[in-house]
């Protein structure tokens, strides 16, 4: 990005920050003038904890496959740029697992490393994790063991010297990088991670076999544009939405596959597709997880109430004198989307910045 870009990008932001804190016009001016002079002189400009703190909420905002965006305000924002060392990076990310869990009441959270150096395109801090935490998935002799969509980043980690117990639900290990210099990998402490049991209340849904999912998603391989700096280590959680795991990690056929069983546990027939035994079997499915994060004391928001949330943020921007632009494919959620408003109206997938961004996975 060459400096006209990047102060386009810049006064872009500002500007927007400054509108919508109704900043004194003075402040604004000055801060215009001073980071100008910063892009003139070095190349590139450092935001202010606040312009960081606000830009990752935007940006949250922005999000148009969220359907959590309600409380786009009401989150954490930790500020890692001093973070150097994989030590100080690793510190950082565990701290985060432990406090974005808080006990299972999860709080939204984000941790922001360093930028991308604008000059020389390299990224100082690297994670190379899809999120900080996620199940291993390995191909064995007999069929494939955890989850489907680990495999290739599981085979990255055991290059790397790793090495899991090999059960369904084996954790990953973090994986960062600094200055580009070798990998390094640490096993996440035990007493920072929330597991929950899934148990359907009243059927053996798994015919006796442990299931389970982790309390908080953390996703931590987008890149998190604000102003024209990107800062490609920002990871990032809310809490799950139920059909998440219910209808997809567990459900897919090139997940965790789970119908089949529960459907056959249910004493349904599977004979024929027009039995609905899929549909009954993900309805069962679905309420085991919501029953069970709620048993276990983990926050979880089911799709109906998430949809609601979603309809009041709708009204809450539309009162701003805001649009709110949104993926539809994304938002309907996949049990039941036509029971919610979202399924019966349009969405302008416009993308405004700041924004999350996918990124060229950093270990291929
Ligand atoms: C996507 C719910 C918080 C940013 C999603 C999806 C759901 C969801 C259901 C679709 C995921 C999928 O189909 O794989 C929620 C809920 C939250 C929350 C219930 C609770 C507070 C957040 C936060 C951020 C965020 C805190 C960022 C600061 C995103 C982004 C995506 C997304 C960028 C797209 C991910 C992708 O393309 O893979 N969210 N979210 N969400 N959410 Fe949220
Ligand atoms: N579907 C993925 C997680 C994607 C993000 N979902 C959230 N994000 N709820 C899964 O692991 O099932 N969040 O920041 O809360």
């Amino acid at each position: 990005m060459n400096k006209l870009k990047l102060w386009e990008e810049a006064e872009a932001y500002l500007t927007q920050y400054h509108q919508e804190l109704e900043t004194a016009f003075t402040d604004f001016k000055n801060r215009c003038e001073a980071v100008k002079r910063e892009i003139d002189v070095y190349g590139t400009y450092q935001h202010t904890y606040d312009e960081l703190m606000y830009g990752a909420k935007l940006a949250w905002r922005n999000s148009n496959r969220c359907i959590g965006r309600l409380f786009w305000e009401r989150m954490d924002v930790i500020d890692a740029r001093k973070a150097t060392t994989n030590e100080e990076v690793f510190a950082y990310l565990i701290d985060h697992i432990k406090k974005a869990t808080n006990g299972g009441k999860v709080k939204p959270m984000i941790t922001i490393f360093q930028p991308e150096v604008i000059q020389s395109g390299a990224s100082p801090v690297k994670i190379w994790n899809h999120q900080l935490l996620r199940y291993a998935g390995y191909e064995t002799d007999e069929g494939i063991v955890g989850d489907p969509a680990s495999i290739e980043f599981t085979k990255v980690c055991q290059k790397l010297g790793w090495e899991g117990k090999g059960t369904h639900f084996d954790l990953l290990p973090l994986v960062v990088q600094v200055n580009d210099q070798p990998p390094k990998w640490q096993e996440i402490p035990d007493d920072v991670v929330i597991e929950v049991p899934i148990q359907h209340p009243t059927i053996d849904i798994f015919a006796g076999r442990e299931v389970k999912w982790y309390a908080v998603p953390i996703i931590s391989d987008m890149r998190l544009e604000i102003g024209g700096l990107s800062y490609v280590a920002s990871p990032f959680n809310g809490w799950y939405m139920g059909t998440e795991i219910g209808a997809r990690n567990f459900a897919d056929e090139d997940r965790y596959n789970f119908l089949p069983l529960v459907a056959s546990q249910l004493g349904l027939n599977t004979k024929h597709l027009s039995t609905l035994w899929k549909d009954r079997a993900l309805v069962e499915l679905n309420a085991a997880v919501l029953s069970s994060y709620k048993k276990a004391g983990v926050s979880i928001v089911d799709h109906h109430t998430a949809a609601k949330q979603f309809e009041i943020f709708e009204k809450q921007e539309a009162k701003h004198g805001r649009s709110v632009t949104g993926k539809w494919a994304w938002l309907i959620p996949p049990l039941s989307p036509a029971t919610t408003h979202i399924f019966h109206k349009p969405y302008d997938n416009t993308t405004k910045k700041p924004n999350y961004f996918y990124q060229d996975r950093f270990w291929e």
